[in-house]
């Protein structure tokens, strides 16, 4: 196997630099909470390929699944010969997502073909055009989802116009609105909602119940409830967008469960299928159900290798009870990371559930147009910088650039954990 060094050469000359890596070590092999790299080096890993592999990575029983499935069979395409495994998929989204109701769902292949039918769904169920987003949110790259991405560089940057009728109102941020409450932010977006967009032609409300790539910001408690009751009341659906927090990430099966928020619809991918690419739509019945039979679809929606995969990584997060293990992440990296704010005046926030945990660098004692402190995006570049040196596979986010996310594979050991948090320490000391 070649090493880094000369795969950088090769890919330089052969792959479009519209495509980036975080680090130019190239993976040969990868297990439950590390990688190693083609030089040989192991990296600790709280990234989890940006919170996918929560059953840590090449799970055996995953593996296995995948193994046997594509010995049976690799592809038919549903829509032309369907199969067991994608039903039973379907099955465990319509009894794992928020909700008692009577649900159905429909499968796909990654997070932004979810959220577009997600929207699709929505319009149509509801005869209504507009969907509402939020300040800071990500829900993909495709057309339809750069619109409802707010963040222009890199993901907008010169590749418009964007689809229509998307209006984005103001997000609950605690650390740059002043610590509003859950209630009041709410009520400063829906006013926007009823005044400029007409609450009458609003088909959804979408939202990530903690975003992810906008700065792993979680509302104040009560926001996303009194969301969830304006569209009930408006006849609007409530879409959450769990493709990032969902499948035991935060700590439960999905992070509307820590405010009892049930949504309509709920889009899935990442984490749901151990590394493949698999994602979903789950809702009541009579909304999924409005649409005509076959306008919905694709080739390779719900291929039955990612099915079998999705089928071992549930069965995994139950059997191992990894929402239990997502909070015993938690108690184990908050205090640390609380300890590590108290010494570094320059970590103005430290936030986040079950492992979905983040820090947010900033000037300190100083206010910015981003409200509250100044942003520090050089500084958080440098320690991730450090990390990386030292072999800790660490990613950043927010708007800003200066958001810390930490996100390791559900199944990281006690001791992985502990090592990846000392190389996060030293890195603050030495950057
Ligand atoms: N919705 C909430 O987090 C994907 C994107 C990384 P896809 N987030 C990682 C990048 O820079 O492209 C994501 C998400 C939420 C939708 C998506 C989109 O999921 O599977 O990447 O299309």
């Amino acid at each position: 196997m070649p090493g880094s060094d000369e795969l950088q050469k090769r890919r330089a000359a052969a792959v479009s630099r519209g495509v980036s890596s975080l680090i130019g070590s190239y993976v040969d092999h990868a297990s439950g909470g590390t990688l190693t790299d083609v030089d040989g080096r192991e990296w600790i890993d709280f990234g989890s390929g940006i919170a996918v592999t929560s059953v840590g990575n090449a799970n055996p029983r995953v593996v296995e699944a995948v193994r046997a499935q594509v010995q049976r069979f690799t592809h038919t395409c549903f829509m032309v010969a369907p199969y067991e495994s994608y039903v039973a998929v379907c099955e465990q989204l319509n009894a794992l997502t928020p909700g008692e109701h009577d649900k159905r769902s429909a499968l796909f292949n990654s997070g932004a073909e979810a959220v577009e039918n997600a929207v699709k769904i929505a319009r149509h169920a509801t005869g209504r055009p507009a969907i509402v987003v939020f300040d800071h949110a990500y829900h993909g790259r495709t057309n339809l989802t750069m619109a409802l991405t707010a963040k222009n560089m890199p993901y907008k940057h010169r590749f418009g116009p964007f689809a229509g009728e998307i209006y984005r109102v103001p997000m609950s941020y605690p650390l740059r609105d002043g610590g509003l409450d859950g209630a009041s932010a709410a009520a400063r977006a829906l006013n926007l909602v009823e005044k400029q967009v007409g609450a009458e032609n609003v088909a959804a409300l979408l939202i990530e119940p903690i975003q992810g790539e906008g700065g792993f910001v979680v509302p104040a408690p009560g926001f996303l409830p009194a969301l969830a009751d304006w569209a009930r009341a408006a006849g609007a659906l409530f879409i959450a967008d769990e493709i990032q927090t969902g499948f035991c990430r935060t700590g439960s099966w999905f992070a509307c469960e820590h405010e009892s928020v049930v949504p309509d619809l709920v889009t899935t991918a990442k984490g749901i299928a151990g590394g493949l690419p698999l994602a979903g739509v789950t809702g009541r019945t009579d909304v999924m159900d409005a649409v005509h039979p076959g306008g919905l679809g694709g080739t390779y929606g719900g291929n039955p290798v990612a099915c079998a995969a999705a089928l071992a990584a549930i069965e995994t997060m139950r059997e191992l009870d990894l929402a239990a293990a997502a909070r015993r992440i938690e108690a184990v990296m908050v205090p640390r990371l609380r300890d590590l704010a108290q010494r570094h005046p320059a970590i103005g926030d430290v936030r986040g559930r079950g492992a979905m945990l983040a820090i947010e660098l900033v000037s300190p004692g100083t206010t910015s147009a981003a409200g509250g402190p100044a942003p520090d995006a050089g500084a958080t570049q440098a320690v991730a910088n450090a990390c990386h040196e030292a072999g800790l596979l660490v990613l950043t986010c927010g708007t800003y650039g200066n958001v810390m996310r930490f996100l390791p594979p559900l199944v990281i050991t006690e001791d992985q954990l502990g090592r990846g948090l000392d190389i996060l320490e030293d890195a603050f000391h030495k950057a």
